[in-house]
Protein backbone atom coordinates (compact mmCIF):
# COMPACT_ATOMS: atom_id res chain seq x y z
CA UNK A 1 0.00 0.00 0.00
CA UNK A 2 1.37 3.31 -0.91
CA UNK A 3 2.03 6.31 1.38
CA UNK A 4 -0.66 8.41 0.42
CA UNK A 5 -3.48 5.47 0.28
CA UNK A 6 -4.81 4.33 3.25
CA UNK A 7 -7.69 1.52 4.34
CA UNK A 8 -10.83 0.98 2.51
CA UNK A 9 -12.76 4.18 2.75
CA UNK A 10 -16.04 2.42 1.64
CA UNK A 11 -18.34 2.55 4.92
CA UNK A 12 -17.04 6.77 4.88
CA UNK A 13 -18.98 9.55 3.03
CA UNK A 14 -16.50 12.59 1.91
CA UNK A 15 -17.87 16.26 1.64
CA UNK A 16 -16.52 15.96 -1.67
CA UNK A 17 -14.97 13.78 -4.20
CA UNK A 18 -12.88 14.91 -6.66
CA UNK A 19 -12.95 11.43 -9.41
CA UNK A 20 -11.19 10.72 -12.54
CA UNK A 21 -7.93 12.72 -12.14
CA UNK A 22 -4.43 12.46 -13.18
CA UNK A 23 -2.99 13.75 -9.94
CA UNK A 24 0.13 15.21 -9.53
CA UNK A 25 0.65 14.86 -5.50
CA UNK A 26 4.42 16.53 -4.99
CA UNK A 27 4.42 14.06 -2.25
CA UNK A 28 7.90 12.49 -2.98
CA UNK A 29 11.04 13.51 -2.85
CA UNK A 30 12.78 14.48 -6.66
CA UNK A 31 9.39 12.96 -8.02
CA UNK A 32 6.06 14.31 -9.15
CA UNK A 33 4.16 11.84 -7.54
CA UNK A 34 1.60 11.11 -10.38
CA UNK A 35 -1.50 8.98 -9.44
CA UNK A 36 -3.17 8.38 -13.14
CA UNK A 37 -6.85 8.19 -13.21
CA UNK A 38 -7.02 8.57 -9.44
CA UNK A 39 -9.35 10.61 -6.77
CA UNK A 40 -9.22 13.13 -3.61
CA UNK A 41 -11.71 12.42 -0.69
CA UNK A 42 -12.29 15.37 1.00
CA UNK A 43 -13.83 16.05 4.39
CA UNK A 44 -14.30 19.17 6.85
CA UNK A 45 -11.46 21.03 4.49
CA UNK A 46 -9.27 18.35 4.26
CA UNK A 47 -7.79 15.79 2.36
CA UNK A 48 -8.58 12.28 3.38
CA UNK A 49 -8.27 9.80 0.45
CA UNK A 50 -5.68 10.10 -2.03
CA UNK A 51 -5.74 7.10 -3.92
CA UNK A 52 -7.39 4.33 -6.84
CA UNK A 53 -10.70 5.87 -8.17
CA UNK A 54 -13.11 2.94 -6.82
CA UNK A 55 -16.12 3.01 -7.90
CA UNK A 56 -17.31 2.20 -4.21
CA UNK A 57 -16.07 5.77 -3.45
CA UNK A 58 -19.03 7.61 -1.83
CA UNK A 59 -19.46 11.44 -1.41
CA UNK A 60 -21.94 14.45 -1.02
CA UNK A 61 -20.71 16.22 -3.77
CA UNK A 62 -18.64 14.56 -6.75
CA UNK A 63 -17.06 16.23 -9.49
CA UNK A 64 -15.61 14.35 -12.53
CA UNK A 65 -11.91 15.65 -13.36
CA UNK A 66 -12.59 13.97 -16.87
CA UNK A 67 -8.68 13.61 -16.78
CA UNK A 68 -7.45 16.60 -16.22
CA UNK A 69 -4.80 17.44 -13.72
CA UNK A 70 -5.15 17.70 -9.78
CA UNK A 71 -2.28 19.53 -8.27
CA UNK A 72 -1.69 21.07 -5.08
CA UNK A 73 -2.68 24.78 -4.89
CA UNK A 74 0.04 27.45 -5.83
CA UNK A 75 1.64 29.24 -3.29
CA UNK A 76 3.67 32.58 -3.73
CA UNK A 77 5.86 32.89 -0.86
CA UNK A 78 7.54 35.53 -1.35
CA UNK A 79 6.01 39.14 -2.34
CA UNK A 80 5.42 42.91 -1.46
CA UNK A 81 2.10 42.59 -2.91
CA UNK A 82 0.48 45.65 -0.93
CA UNK A 83 2.32 49.66 -1.92
CA UNK A 84 0.85 52.59 -2.97
CA UNK A 85 1.47 54.53 -7.09
CA UNK A 86 4.64 52.25 -9.28
CA UNK A 87 7.89 53.15 -10.36
CA UNK A 88 7.59 52.79 -14.45
CA UNK A 89 9.62 56.36 -14.28
CA UNK A 90 12.81 54.84 -12.76
CA UNK A 91 12.22 51.52 -15.33
CA UNK A 92 13.28 54.11 -17.60
CA UNK A 93 15.83 55.86 -15.65
CA UNK A 94 17.93 52.50 -15.55
CA UNK A 95 17.49 52.09 -19.05
CA UNK A 96 19.37 55.20 -19.62
CA UNK A 97 22.02 54.00 -17.49
CA UNK A 98 21.10 54.72 -13.17
CA UNK A 99 21.53 51.91 -11.83
CA UNK A 100 19.11 50.38 -9.03
CA UNK A 101 21.41 51.73 -6.14
CA UNK A 102 21.75 54.81 -7.33
CA UNK A 103 18.39 55.50 -8.26
CA UNK A 104 17.76 54.44 -4.39
CA UNK A 105 20.90 56.50 -2.96
CA UNK A 106 19.17 59.64 -4.69
CA UNK A 107 16.13 59.42 -2.85
CA UNK A 108 13.91 56.84 -5.27
CA UNK A 109 13.72 53.87 -5.43
CA UNK A 110 11.72 52.06 -2.04
CA UNK A 111 11.67 55.39 -0.53
CA UNK A 112 9.48 56.44 -3.58
CA UNK A 113 7.51 53.82 -2.98
CA UNK A 114 6.77 54.77 0.70
CA UNK A 115 5.71 57.99 0.06
CA UNK A 116 3.47 56.42 -1.58
CA UNK A 117 2.17 53.94 0.53
CA UNK A 118 2.48 56.38 3.68
CA UNK A 119 -0.72 58.66 1.58
CA UNK A 120 -2.46 56.56 0.49
CA UNK A 121 -5.71 55.32 2.26
CA UNK A 122 -6.14 51.56 3.45
CA UNK A 123 -9.10 51.35 1.01
CA UNK A 124 -6.58 52.34 -1.46
CA UNK A 125 -4.15 49.95 -0.70
CA UNK A 126 -6.88 47.51 -0.60
CA UNK A 127 -8.08 48.43 -3.89
CA UNK A 128 -5.04 48.26 -5.92
CA UNK A 129 -3.28 45.40 -4.35
CA UNK A 130 -6.66 43.19 -4.75
CA UNK A 131 -6.58 43.68 -8.30
CA UNK A 132 -2.92 42.46 -8.38
CA UNK A 133 -3.96 39.43 -6.27
CA UNK A 134 -6.74 38.34 -8.98
CA UNK A 135 -4.04 37.93 -11.65
CA UNK A 136 -2.16 35.57 -9.44
CA UNK A 137 -5.60 33.74 -8.27
CA UNK A 138 -6.05 33.62 -11.80
CA UNK A 139 -3.42 31.25 -12.08
CA UNK A 140 -3.74 29.16 -9.29
CA UNK A 141 -2.65 30.47 -6.26
CA UNK A 142 -4.21 29.50 -3.04
CA UNK A 143 -1.35 30.88 -0.70
CA UNK A 144 0.41 34.31 -0.95
CA UNK A 145 2.95 35.45 1.82
CA UNK A 146 2.66 39.60 1.65
CA UNK A 147 5.03 41.77 3.42
CA UNK A 148 5.15 45.41 4.52
CA UNK A 149 7.59 47.45 4.16
CA UNK A 150 6.54 50.30 2.39
CA UNK A 151 5.96 52.22 5.47
CA UNK A 152 8.64 52.33 7.63
CA UNK A 153 7.09 54.10 10.51
CA UNK A 154 4.73 52.01 12.99
CA UNK A 155 1.45 53.69 11.42
CA UNK A 156 1.61 52.77 8.17
CA UNK A 157 3.24 49.42 8.32
CA UNK A 158 0.12 48.27 10.59
CA UNK A 159 -1.85 49.95 8.19
CA UNK A 160 -0.28 47.86 5.35
CA UNK A 161 -0.48 44.39 7.88
CA UNK A 162 -4.26 45.38 8.31
CA UNK A 163 -4.95 45.49 4.90
CA UNK A 164 -3.16 42.41 4.07
CA UNK A 165 -5.35 40.30 6.94
CA UNK A 166 -8.45 41.90 5.05
CA UNK A 167 -7.57 40.29 1.74
CA UNK A 168 -7.21 36.92 3.47
CA UNK A 169 -10.48 37.44 4.91
CA UNK A 170 -12.14 38.49 1.80
CA UNK A 171 -10.64 36.41 -0.48
CA UNK A 172 -10.74 32.56 -0.95
CA UNK A 173 -6.73 32.75 -0.01
CA UNK A 174 -4.61 31.57 2.59
CA UNK A 175 -2.37 34.87 3.39
CA UNK A 176 0.77 34.55 5.48
CA UNK A 177 1.87 38.27 6.71
CA UNK A 178 5.53 38.99 6.96
CA UNK A 179 6.61 42.22 8.75
CA UNK A 180 9.48 43.71 7.14
CA UNK A 181 9.98 47.41 8.86
CA UNK A 182 13.95 46.68 8.31
CA UNK A 183 13.55 47.50 4.19
CA UNK A 184 14.78 50.66 4.02
CA UNK A 185 15.72 53.97 5.66
CA UNK A 186 13.13 56.29 6.53
CA UNK A 187 14.12 59.32 5.45
CA UNK A 188 13.45 60.60 9.11
CA UNK A 189 16.40 58.31 10.45
CA UNK A 190 18.79 59.82 8.12
CA UNK A 191 22.29 59.43 9.10
CA UNK A 192 20.79 56.91 12.05
CA UNK A 193 20.24 54.13 11.28
CA UNK A 194 20.57 52.62 14.55
CA UNK A 195 18.32 54.67 15.82
CA UNK A 196 15.62 53.26 13.32
CA UNK A 197 16.54 49.59 14.43
CA UNK A 198 16.12 50.47 17.94
CA UNK A 199 12.44 51.62 16.83
CA UNK A 200 12.10 48.31 14.62
CA UNK A 201 12.83 46.11 17.75
CA UNK A 202 11.35 48.58 21.13
CA UNK A 203 8.00 49.13 19.32
CA UNK A 204 7.16 47.78 15.89
CA UNK A 205 8.22 44.08 16.23
CA UNK A 206 6.10 44.26 19.87
CA UNK A 207 2.92 45.78 18.45
CA UNK A 208 2.96 43.08 15.64
CA UNK A 209 3.16 40.88 17.76
CA UNK A 210 0.28 42.08 20.15
CA UNK A 211 -1.98 42.76 17.51
CA UNK A 212 -1.31 39.16 15.83
CA UNK A 213 -0.66 40.86 12.47
CA UNK A 214 2.44 38.70 11.26
CA UNK A 215 4.03 35.59 11.38
CA UNK A 216 7.36 36.32 10.04
CA UNK A 217 10.12 38.58 10.67
CA UNK A 218 12.01 39.50 7.13
CA UNK A 219 15.03 42.28 7.23
CA UNK A 220 16.62 43.53 3.95
CA UNK A 221 20.46 42.78 4.64
CA UNK A 222 22.27 45.01 2.12
CA UNK A 223 25.06 47.59 1.39
CA UNK A 224 21.64 49.79 0.71
CA UNK A 225 19.74 47.90 3.74
CA UNK A 226 20.77 47.11 6.77
CA UNK A 227 24.28 45.42 8.38
CA UNK A 228 24.51 41.50 9.11
CA UNK A 229 24.37 42.84 13.11
CA UNK A 230 21.80 45.22 12.71
CA UNK A 231 19.74 42.36 10.97
CA UNK A 232 21.04 40.25 13.85
CA UNK A 233 19.75 42.14 16.53
CA UNK A 234 16.26 42.21 14.57
CA UNK A 235 16.83 38.12 14.48
CA UNK A 236 16.55 37.93 18.68
CA UNK A 237 13.96 40.51 18.42
CA UNK A 238 11.70 38.40 16.36
CA UNK A 239 12.49 35.25 18.40
CA UNK A 240 11.87 36.91 21.60
CA UNK A 241 8.95 37.90 20.26
CA UNK A 242 7.51 34.35 19.14
CA UNK A 243 7.45 35.19 14.90
CA UNK A 244 9.87 33.28 12.61
CA UNK A 245 12.23 34.92 10.26
CA UNK A 246 13.60 34.61 7.16
CA UNK A 247 15.87 37.58 4.91
CA UNK A 248 16.43 39.15 1.44
CA UNK A 249 20.11 37.64 1.52
CA UNK A 250 23.17 38.52 -0.93
CA UNK A 251 20.98 39.96 -3.77
CA UNK A 252 23.34 42.83 -4.51
CA UNK A 253 26.51 41.75 -2.44
CA UNK A 254 27.62 38.78 -0.12
CA UNK A 255 26.68 39.84 3.79
CA UNK A 256 26.90 36.64 4.44
CA UNK A 257 23.26 37.07 5.52
CA UNK A 258 22.30 33.51 4.80
CA UNK A 259 24.43 31.84 7.04
CA UNK A 260 22.78 34.04 9.78
CA UNK A 261 19.43 33.17 8.95
CA UNK A 262 20.08 29.68 8.98
CA UNK A 263 22.16 29.57 12.55
CA UNK A 264 18.63 31.33 13.84
CA UNK A 265 16.85 28.47 11.92
CA UNK A 266 14.54 31.02 9.91
CA UNK A 267 12.87 29.61 7.27
CA UNK A 268 14.37 30.97 3.94
CA UNK A 269 16.84 33.38 2.68
CA UNK A 270 15.26 34.61 -0.08
CA UNK A 271 17.59 35.97 -3.66
CA UNK A 272 20.96 34.48 -3.21
CA UNK A 273 22.67 35.77 -5.95
CA UNK A 274 26.20 35.86 -4.44
CA UNK A 275 25.46 33.20 -2.15
CA UNK A 276 28.92 31.45 -0.92
CA UNK A 277 29.43 27.93 -0.58
CA UNK A 278 29.94 28.54 3.03
CA UNK A 279 26.15 29.87 3.80
CA UNK A 280 24.73 27.23 0.98
CA UNK A 281 26.42 24.29 3.82
CA UNK A 282 24.88 26.27 6.82
CA UNK A 283 21.37 26.53 4.93
CA UNK A 284 21.88 22.58 4.60
CA UNK A 285 22.93 22.00 8.25
CA UNK A 286 19.64 24.13 9.29
CA UNK A 287 17.06 22.96 6.43
CA UNK A 288 16.96 26.84 5.66
CA UNK A 289 15.31 27.14 2.41
CA UNK A 290 16.60 29.03 -0.43
CA UNK A 291 13.77 31.52 -2.03
CA UNK A 292 14.87 32.32 -5.73
CA UNK A 293 13.32 35.38 -7.51
CA UNK A 294 14.15 35.56 -10.98
CA UNK A 295 11.79 38.31 -11.53
CA UNK A 296 13.97 40.41 -9.90
CA UNK A 297 17.20 38.64 -11.57
CA UNK A 298 15.46 39.46 -14.95
CA UNK A 299 13.76 42.96 -14.49
CA UNK A 300 17.81 44.18 -12.74
CA UNK A 301 18.92 42.28 -16.02
CA UNK A 302 21.28 40.79 -13.36
CA UNK A 303 24.15 38.28 -14.74
CA UNK A 304 25.42 36.56 -11.88
CA UNK A 305 23.52 33.57 -11.37
CA UNK A 306 22.40 32.35 -7.94
CA UNK A 307 24.42 28.87 -7.50
CA UNK A 308 21.94 26.40 -8.12
CA UNK A 309 23.91 23.98 -9.02
CA UNK A 310 25.78 24.03 -5.59
CA UNK A 311 22.29 24.10 -3.82
CA UNK A 312 21.11 21.42 -5.80
CA UNK A 313 23.98 19.41 -4.44
CA UNK A 314 23.84 20.22 -1.23
CA UNK A 315 19.99 19.22 -1.06
CA UNK A 316 19.23 22.64 0.04
CA UNK A 317 14.93 22.86 -0.52
CA UNK A 318 14.07 25.73 -3.54
CA UNK A 319 11.32 27.77 -4.03
CA UNK A 320 10.52 30.38 -6.00
CA UNK A 321 8.10 33.75 -6.09
CA UNK A 322 7.25 36.59 -7.84
CA UNK A 323 8.75 38.90 -5.28
CA UNK A 324 6.28 41.25 -6.83
CA UNK A 325 7.34 44.42 -6.29
CA UNK A 326 6.74 47.74 -7.90
CA UNK A 327 10.92 48.49 -8.11
CA UNK A 328 12.57 45.26 -9.07
CA UNK A 329 9.77 42.53 -10.17
CA UNK A 330 6.48 43.74 -11.51
CA UNK A 331 5.22 40.54 -12.12
CA UNK A 332 2.11 39.07 -11.03
CA UNK A 333 2.71 35.47 -12.91
CA UNK A 334 3.72 32.65 -11.32
CA UNK A 335 3.62 30.56 -14.65
CA UNK A 336 6.32 33.16 -16.23
CA UNK A 337 8.22 33.21 -12.67
CA UNK A 338 8.32 29.02 -13.11
CA UNK A 339 9.20 29.31 -17.19
CA UNK A 340 11.73 31.92 -15.72
CA UNK A 341 13.14 29.43 -13.11
CA UNK A 342 13.78 27.17 -16.26
CA UNK A 343 14.62 29.30 -18.66
CA UNK A 344 17.33 32.03 -16.46
CA UNK A 345 17.96 29.63 -13.70
CA UNK A 346 18.73 26.12 -15.95
CA UNK A 347 15.99 24.68 -12.98
CA UNK A 348 13.56 21.57 -14.39
CA UNK A 349 10.35 22.19 -14.66
CA UNK A 350 9.92 19.80 -11.59
CA UNK A 351 11.65 21.65 -9.98
CA UNK A 352 9.93 24.83 -10.73
CA UNK A 353 6.87 23.18 -9.54
CA UNK A 354 7.97 22.34 -6.44
CA UNK A 355 9.22 25.74 -5.88
CA UNK A 356 5.86 26.88 -5.98
CA UNK A 357 3.85 23.89 -4.09
CA UNK A 358 6.30 21.52 -1.27
CA UNK A 359 9.35 24.36 -1.30
CA UNK A 360 7.29 26.95 -0.65
CA UNK A 361 5.01 25.62 2.26
CA UNK A 362 8.19 24.96 3.82
CA UNK A 363 9.71 28.62 3.12
CA UNK A 364 6.81 29.57 4.91
CA UNK A 365 7.12 26.87 7.89
CA UNK A 366 3.47 25.55 6.46
CA UNK A 367 4.83 22.11 5.02
CA UNK A 368 2.37 20.15 7.09
CA UNK A 369 -0.62 21.63 6.16
CA UNK A 370 -0.41 22.80 2.24
CA UNK A 371 2.36 21.99 -0.31
CA UNK A 372 1.20 18.32 -1.07
CA UNK A 373 -1.86 16.14 -1.94
CA UNK A 374 -1.25 13.92 0.96
CA UNK A 375 -3.98 12.89 4.03
CA UNK A 376 -4.25 15.23 6.64
CA UNK A 377 -3.46 18.35 4.53
CA UNK A 378 -6.55 21.44 3.87
CA UNK A 379 -7.74 20.58 0.27
CA UNK A 380 -6.51 23.57 -1.44
CA UNK A 381 -6.03 22.34 -4.84
CA UNK A 382 -6.34 23.64 -8.07
CA UNK A 383 -7.44 21.25 -11.41
CA UNK A 384 -5.64 22.19 -14.75
CA UNK A 385 -6.74 21.58 -18.06
CA UNK A 386 -2.99 20.66 -19.33
CA UNK A 387 -1.51 17.48 -20.51
CA UNK A 388 1.18 17.25 -18.54
CA UNK A 389 2.51 19.06 -15.50
CA UNK A 390 5.65 20.21 -17.26
CA UNK A 391 3.20 22.45 -19.07
CA UNK A 392 2.94 24.95 -16.10
CA UNK A 393 6.72 26.36 -16.55
CA UNK A 394 6.31 25.33 -20.52
CA UNK A 395 3.63 27.71 -21.26
CA UNK A 396 4.66 31.54 -20.87
CA UNK A 397 2.44 34.99 -21.28
CA UNK A 398 -0.84 33.15 -20.83
CA UNK A 399 -2.23 30.55 -18.49
CA UNK A 400 -3.63 27.35 -19.15
CA UNK A 401 -7.42 26.92 -17.71
CA UNK A 402 -7.83 25.67 -14.45
CA UNK A 403 -10.57 25.45 -11.62
CA UNK A 404 -9.60 26.40 -7.82
CA UNK A 405 -11.18 24.40 -5.02
CA UNK A 406 -10.39 25.69 -1.17
N1 LIG B 1 14.69 43.41 -2.58
C1 LIG B 1 13.86 43.50 -3.61
O1 LIG B 1 14.00 42.98 -4.67
C2 LIG B 1 12.73 44.33 -3.20
N2 LIG B 1 13.00 44.58 -1.84
C3 LIG B 1 14.15 44.07 -1.53
O2 LIG B 1 14.62 44.17 -0.42
C4 LIG B 1 12.69 45.61 -3.96
C5 LIG B 1 11.76 46.57 -3.38
C6 LIG B 1 11.63 47.83 -4.17
O3 LIG B 1 12.53 48.22 -4.94
O4 LIG B 1 10.59 48.48 -4.00
FE1 LIG C 1 11.61 41.05 -1.96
Amino acid sequence: MSQTETKPFEHLIFDRLIRRANIVTMAKKNDYGIIENGAVGISNGRIVYVGADKSKLNAKETIDADGQWLLPGLIDCHTHLIYGGNRAHEFAMRLNGATYEEIAKAGGGIISSVKATRQASEQELFDSATKRLESLIAEGVTTIEIKSGYGLDLDTELKMLRVAKKIGETYPIRIAPTFLGAHALPPEYKDNSDGYIDLVCNEMIPTVAKEQLATSVDVFCENIGFSYQQTEKIFKTAKKHGLQIKLHAEQLSDQNGATLVAQYDGLSADHLEYLSQNSIEQMAKHSTVATLLPGAFYFLRETKLPPIQALREADVPMAIATDHNPGTSPCLSILLIMNMACTLFKMTPLEALQGVTINAAKALGLNNEIGSIEIGKKAELVLWNIGHPNQLSYQFGSSPENTLFT
